[in-house]
């Protein structure tokens, strides 16, 4: 097929090639690339059958043998919907586009409720699933979700760590799951987590990055951006303001909640809040948002910082994040909208609770007859069969956690990295560990000044606690030894002050001792020192290695480069993978197993595996076996056993 490719090629036609037509022309490549789309993904599930599963993180097998079914929402008269030939009821999109941001959230504001965002799609599984879930199984929902989630104030559907996740271990792209979500979901708005500075990654980027990044991101289909700094440092969340002003999207400048200011003597109390809130208004944000990542604002306190901006703020719409590690948030919520939050953040029942978001439904049972939400309590209901469903789907990457964690208001761990945390733990097989590494993160917190724990300072913290569980280190042992002992490079760069600037300051002696001149002491904002992006360079090298590349590929990149990299080495050589139904993602195909795969529109793959053949002792390879649409295909695999 390749010399079929090269043979039509329009140079070669008219006879105008160059001797390096060849090396300098790789979308040759892509154009046979495409023509195999079929052969690349039997080498695969070829893999999959002789090799098993190596998917990092994955422990043990789905739960579900199927392709989930996907239900169907009943009208008032209990007929099925047909979502796909029906439109999706108008939303809060529909406002956005018509009107702009500022109108947008003045309507928000004025709405007679509180209004409620679905995290499903990005915190809820970030928090329970390690972020594992699909392109594949969103697409599926995604008609019914427009439907069943109308009166939604937004979707949460990306940024955070889905990002990375995608390409690092789901080998799909991330931009491709948002243009293809936009497609089947106009009429609510999207809604991306972007941390500050260091947009999706977790360090900063040169401003120019960001800017070119959140562009993208605006014109692929997010309408909303959740922006926040880990240290609630105004100068680094400002960078992350400016690029969502520049590109137009609605700014939801974000302040991040810590720790438990109903108890007297905490650091983050009622007064910090209210300088950063005051702050962050000023910076010309359209909405303010509350992140409490950890699940550690009581009801009290939800009551006391929200009644507290609602009456400082009466134009400004109030957004509320928490999560239910403590087994409070539906509670937190509650007293949220009841204390003049214009949104707060649920998720669908089989996705919500522990470490995610509220349960949908339950916040709705607790607020019929007090508040409005605008939401179908009956179709959102309905979703929750396919999530009920993702739940034994995705299995094998949920720590076994079994409820609230009371002991949230002690270690404060946010949600996803208690998740992860436990997980790690629960892999070593050590219950004492999981004690003594909450005792240690609470430990480390302390260490390092009492600092706001979020993507990426959660993981200085998690860093140093687990450095001092594995040294055998106490707090005093620390402090004593600061000058000698190997940190973490998580933890060095947190002293430079490469995570921006901590409230109160750096802890000393502790800093200097612990940076002994290996390390400079950094005042201003880390964006500052690096020089930007080339991006047409960048463009250049990029066209050069890996052919048809567009501005999202250039955003990835400079997010990721060794991931990214890495991603368009799978692609290479396997396609794209996002086609493949979940199990088969996962799992080793089975013997006679029938897998359809819709490779695009009206093009689908039949395939069954035959046999995977003996092993060559010489060349170390199997024959693997398999019926394509009818025709037997034989796959040489290399066995790595
Ligand atoms: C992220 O940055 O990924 C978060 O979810 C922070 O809560
Ligand atoms: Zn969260």
């Amino acid at each position: 097929p390749f010399l079929l490719t090269l043979l039509m090629h329009p140079v070669f036609i008219d006879g105008s090639y160059w001797t390096t037509f060849i090396d300098d022309t790789p979308k040759l490549f892509k154009m046979v690339s495409s023509q195999n789309r079929a052969q690349k993904l039997l080498h695969y599930l070829a893999d999959l059958a002789v090799n098993g599963s190596s998917i990092k993180g994955q422990v043990g097998l789905p739960k579900l043998n199927k392709v989930p079914d996907v239900p169907h929402l009943h009208d008032a008269n209990n007929n099925p919907i047909n979502v796909t030939t029906t439109q999706p009821p108008s939303g809060w999109r529909d406002i956005l586009l018509r009107d702009g941001p500022d109108a947008f959230a003045k309507q928000v504001r004025q709405f007679n409720g509180t209004l409620l965002m679905d995290t499903t799609w990005r915190d809820a599984h970030q928090s329970l699933l390690a972020t594992r879930v699909r392109t594949y199984d969103l697409l599926a929902i995604a008609q019914t979700t427009a439907h069943a989630w109308a009166g939604a104030f937004a979707l949460e559907c990306w940024g955070g760590a889905t990002f990375d996740v995608a390409m690092r271990f789901l080998h799909e792209d991330p931009w491709d799951r948002l243009r293809k979500l936009r497609k089947l979901v106009p009429n609510i708005p999207f809604q991306m987590l972007l941390r500050g500075a260091n947009g999706v990654a977790y360090s900063s980027l040169p401003d120019n990055a960001i800017d070119h990044f959140v562009k993208q991101a605006k014109d692929n289909g997010v309408d909303i951006f959740r922006v926040f700094d880990a240290l609630n440092d105004l100068e680094q969340l400002k960078v992350g303001v400016n690029a969502v002003k520049k590109a137009g999207g609605v700014v939801e400048a974000t302040i991040c909640y810590s720790g438990d200011m109903t108890q007297p003597g905490k650091k983050y109390n009622l007064d910090y809040y209210l300088e950063i809130a005051e702050a962050v208004v000023q910076m010309g944000t359209h909405i303010l948002g509350i992140k409490d990542m950890a699940g550690t604002l009581k009801p009290a306190a939800a009551k006391m910082l929200i009644g507290s901006l609602r009456a400082k703020y009466p134009n400004m719409p109030i957004h509320v994040h928490t999560h239910d590690s403590a087994g409070t948030a539906v509670a937190s919520n509650a007293a949220c909208a009841l204390a003049g939050a214009d949104v707060v953040d649920v998720a669908i029942n089989s996705m919500s609770g522990l470490t995610s978001q509220a349960s949908v439904n339950a916040l709705l049972a607790s607020l019929d007859g007090l508040v409005e939400t605008g939401v179908s309590e009956k179709h959102v209901r309905e979703l929750d069969a396919y999530w009920a469903e993702m739940r034994l789907l995705y299995s094998c990457f949920g720590a076994d956690l079994k409820g609230p964690d009371p002991e949230v208001y002690q270690h404060e761990i946010p949600g996803g990295q208690l998740t992860n945390l436990l997980f790690q733990a629960q892999q070593l097989g050590l219950g004492e560990q999981w004690a003594e590494t909450k005792k240690a993160y609470r430990e480390a917190n302390y260490l390092l000044g009492d600092i706001v724990k979020v993507t990426p300072t959660s993981k200085v913290v998690g860093d140093l606690a687990q450095f001092m569980v594995t040294n055998k280190l106490t707090s005093d042992d620390v402090r004593r030894l600061a000058s000698q002992l190997d940190f973490p490079d998580s933890v060095m760069d947190f002293f430079e002050g490469l995570i921006g600037q901590p409230y109160g300051g750096f802890p000393e002696p502790l800093r200097s001792d612990i940076l002994m001149g290996k390390r400079r002491k950094l005042t201003c904002r880390p964006g500052l020192e690096l020089a930007p992006f080339d991006m047409e360079k960048v463009r250049e090298d990029l066209t050069d290695r890996f052919g048809d590349i567009d501005e999202c590929d250039v955003a990835s990149y400079n997010m990721y480069p060794k991931v990214y990299e890495d991603f368009q080495k799978m692609r290479e050589q396997y396609g794209d993978l996002s086609v493949l139904p979940t199990k088969n993602f996962l799992a080793p195909p089975e013997v006679g197993e029938e897998i359809e795969i819709t490779i695009e529109q009206g093009k689908t793959l039949i395939v069954r595996l035959q046999a995977v053949g003996d092993l060559n002792k010489t060349t170390g390879t199997r024959e693997v076996y398999f019926e394509l649409n009818g025709e037997m295909r034989k796959i040489h695999t290399i066995d790595r056993s």
